[in-house]
Order: structure tokens, then C-alpha cells, then sequence
């Protein structure tokens, strides 16, 4: 097909919304056809609710569809558990604090926020132990940044397995988070030079903790109340989190309580039957923190097809990099042979969701449609050939290899892998 001008750009849908005028004929009257003007509905001659009813407000019913989705044969438990962000119907950077992702090794604590106390303390010279109110008297920061499960696609390493975005790509989330820099604290608790590392350990029933070296958390580590413009929510660490930015998901820990500096890294239980990765070669990496660079298209994809015949669609989609900001994304539509450049959006932070988009004229054949993210150092996002020879056969965490997406001529989206 050949590229049509701008003007022509939805004439094949025009045609379509005619015909469907023609058969619907007279009486047609709750939803317009395409082309038809607007109809006169219901909502039109009546009062909306008012200010009383809804104080806290929340998505229209149609958008009931948009939830967080889980696989049940991943975890045993739904309080051992993870939850995926629909990221399918994100339609920025930033994801909705009710739809974003869970995950928690013993279900969400309600923790009440009087008798949060959070403890500074080991290898430094003043310990402190804070209230929330204490806490959040400290100079703030407020900052864009993803937190990614390193979990995120573990299906995907053997095969193409499970047939959607959001369950292949929503263990992430991006939030605009608000708290103190962890080197405000420590700056106020005071360090010794041997004070080289951290482990932060939260207050649930899992007591998570992780160590973390002194340069990151010297760096830009925040804990964090404040979360897309709300208190951070139960399912995220309410009242307090660390956000330790884009690094793996579990250094997040959340409902916070200690803050533990010490001369060495403690390898907890999480650093030793958890995060920590057996190769290939039968040697095991110690610790693998930062999230690689990773993009995926989100619209198409198999929970949204395209559904309005050939022409014109604009392939969107969202990229991140661990390591620093999106310099630029490659799309293919032929399975990774050629590459063209897309457009990315404002704004292109530090650890943070970029999102691009590429115009695109569908030729209602079968495509194989892929995106490539190439990050500010350099490291371009790999193939899951070539995650494989590194990683080894059957490896957990850290896929973030290049997704694939096939277009059928039904206009369909399915998963696959291409080997
Ligand atoms: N205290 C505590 N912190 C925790 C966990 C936990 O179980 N307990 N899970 C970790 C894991 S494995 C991940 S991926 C992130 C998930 O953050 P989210 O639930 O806000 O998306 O939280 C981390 N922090
Ligand atoms: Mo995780």
C-alpha cells in the first residue's frame, strides 16, 4: 500500500462510518455511528452528580476493564504475591496509583502512621529514631522514577507463554514520588569511612531488607511519603518507603522502619535464595542491582488490536533505562531487519519512562513489530538470543529482552518469540 497525504489519513475509516450509517438507518439514537454528529443522550438533559457524592474521586464505569491482573500459577498465595500494572491502557509515564503494580512476600500491613517509627542506626556516630511528622520536616525531594520487579517477564525465558502486555511487562510502575534523600539522613546521623554499606529493612510481616553500598545511597536513594500527589499508597509502603531508583524492584523496601549502616554487606536471605543469579557457567552473580534498558510497544499489542482495518495507526510505546535517561528507540515492523527511529516525548528523565510513538501505515498484511531502546550509556537493549548466552537456559529475573509482537492480517496481536 502506498503511503497515503495527511489528508487521506483516515479516509478508509470515513468509508467505513458511512456505510454504517446506511444500514443503522433512523432510531439509532444511544451511540452515534462514526461519521454521524453527536447524539442526544441521556447525559445531556439531566443533572451530573455533584460535589457530594464522590470526595474522593475514581475512573468512569467503562473504564472498569483497567486493573491489575495477576497469574495464578506464578505464586501459590495471593498474599505472596505480585500484581501487574495494565500498562495496555497507560496512556503516559505515569501510572495510576490504583493500578499500580504490586508485589509483597506477606500481604500489605496497615500501618498506622502515629506509631511509624523509623530507626537510623549502627555504624554512625548519632542514631536517630524518627516519627513521620520528624521525618517529613527534612528537606525534600520530589522525583520521576519506574520501579521494576527484576521478576518482570520471567514467563517470557523459555518461550512466548502468556498472551498479553500487562502480564508480560506489568510488573513497573512510574510514580512522581516525594520524600527526603536517604543522604540527608545519613548526613544528619553522621558517617564514619568504613561506613560503606546499608541494609534497609521494612516493617511487614516479610521484613524484607536488602544491603545497599554507600555511593547509591549517598547518590539519589529516597524515602519516600508522597506518591502521584496522595500519601504513598498501603500496597506501595504506606507510610513510608525507600525508593532506591532504577534498581531491582525488591531494594525498594517498603513500610520502612530501619535504616542499618555497617563496615559490609549483610547477604540476607533476599541476597542469597533470592536475588542472586545462577548463570549458565554454573557461577553466581552476588548482586545484580541495576534494571537494564528496556522498551516495549504498547499499543498494538495483544489486548489491543487493531480494529479499524489497514491505514493509518501510530505505534506507542515505553522505554526505561536503570542506568540513566532514554537516548533513543528503534521499531521494526519486519521482526528486527530494518530499524527506524521514533519519536520521543517529553519530558526524558533520569530513570524514568520515556514515551515514544511512530506513525505508521498498515498494510493489513502480517508484520512483526519490535522496539529497541539504546540508553544515554550507550547499552542497547538485547535480543533473547543473545540474553540467553550470558543468562543461560533457565534463568529468573532481568528479561529485558527486545519483545516481539505479531500483527495478523485480522489485524489480531499475539505474543511470540523469534528465534
Ligand atoms: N517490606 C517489603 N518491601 C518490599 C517487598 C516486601 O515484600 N516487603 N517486596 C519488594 C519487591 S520484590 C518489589 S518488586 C517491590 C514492589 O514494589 P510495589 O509493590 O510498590 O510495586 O517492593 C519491594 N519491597
Ligand atoms: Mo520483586
Amino acid at each position: 500500500m502506498t503511503k497515503p497525504n495527511r489528508r487521506d489519513m483516515f479516509r478508509l475509516g470515513a468509508a467505513a462510518g458511512a456505510a454504517l450509517i446506511a444500514a443503522s438507518g433512523r432510531g439509532a439514537r444511544a451511540a452515534s455511528p462514526p461519521g454521524a454528529p453527536p447524539a442526544d443522550n441521556a447525559w445531556s438533559n439531566s443533572l451530573g452528580h455533584g460535589v457530594d457524592s464522590k470526595p474522593y474521586g475514581s475512573p468512569s464505569p467503562f473504564e472498569k476493564n483497567v486493573v491489575r491482573r495477576y497469574v495464578p500459577w506464578l505464586s501459590p498465595t495471593r498474599d505472596a504475591d505480585a500484581s501487574m500494572t495494565p500498562l495496555q491502557d497507560q496512556p503516559g509515564i505515569i501510572t495510576s496509583n490504583g493500578v499500580f503494580f504490586e508485589r509483597y512476600h506477606a500481604g500489605v500491613p496497615q500501618v498506622d502512621p502515629k506509631a511509624f517509627r523509623l530507626m537510623i542506626s549502627g555504624r554512625v556516630k548519632k542514631p536517630l529514631l524518627l516519627t513521620l511528622d520528624q521525618l517529613m520536616r527534612y528537606p525534600s525531594v520530589s522525583r520521576i522514577h519506574f520501579i521494576e520487579c527484576p521478576a518482570n517477564g520471567a514467563t517470557e525465558w523459555p518461550a512466548a507463554q502468556l498472551n498479553s502486555l500487562q502480564l508480560t511487562h506489568g510488573m513497573i510502575g512510574c510514580a512522581e514520588w516525594t520524600g527526603v534523600l536517604l543522604s540527608t539522613l545519613l548526613d544528619e546521623a553522621g558517617l564514619y569511612p568504613d561506613s560503606r554499606w546499608v541494609t534497609a529493612t521494612g516493617s511487614d510481616g516479610a521484613h524484607m531488607n536488602r544491603s545497599l553500598p554507600m555511593m547509591k545511597c549517598l547518590d539519589d536513594c529516597m524515602i519516600a511519603w508522597g506518591q502521584n500527589g496522595e500519601a504513598v499508597r498501603p500496597e506501595q509502603g504506606y507510610p513510608a518507603r525507600l525508593v532506591v531508583p532504577g534498581w531491582q524492584g525488591n531494594v525498594n523496601v517498603k513500610w520502612l522502619r530501619q535504616i542499618q549502616v555497617g563496615r559490609e554487606p549483610w547477604i540476607t536471605r533476599e541476597e542469597t535464595s533470592e536475588y542472586s543469579e545462577l548463570l549458565g557457567d554454573g557461577t553466581s552473580l552476588g548482586f545484580t542491582w541495576v534494571m537494564d534498558a528496556k522498551s516495549v510497544i504498547t499499543f498494538p499489542c495483544p489486548e489491543k488490536p487493531l480494529t479499524q482495518g489497514p491505514g493509518f495507526y501510530e505505534i506507542r510505546g515505553l522505554a526505561w533505562s536503570g542506568r540513566g535517561k532514554v537516548k533513543y528507540v528503534d521499531i521494526s515492523l519486519d521482526g528486527g531487519v530494518n530499524f527506524q527511529r521514533a519519536r520521543l516525548d517529553n519530558p526524558i528523565l533520569d530513570k524514568c519512562m520515556t514515551r515514544f510513538t511512530l506513525p505508521w501505515w498498515w498494510d493489513g498484511k502480517v508484520a512483526l513489530i519490535q522496539s529497541r531502546v539504546t540508553d544515554e550509556t550507550g547499552y542497547v537493549q538485547p535480543t533473547i538470543v543473545q540474553k540467553h548466552k550470558f543468562w543461560g537456559a533457565d534463568p529468573v529475573y532481568e528479561n529485558n529482552s527486545i519483545q516481539t509482537w505479531q500483527v495478523l492480517a485480522s489485524g489480531a496481536v499475539n505474543n511470540v518469540q523469534l528465534s
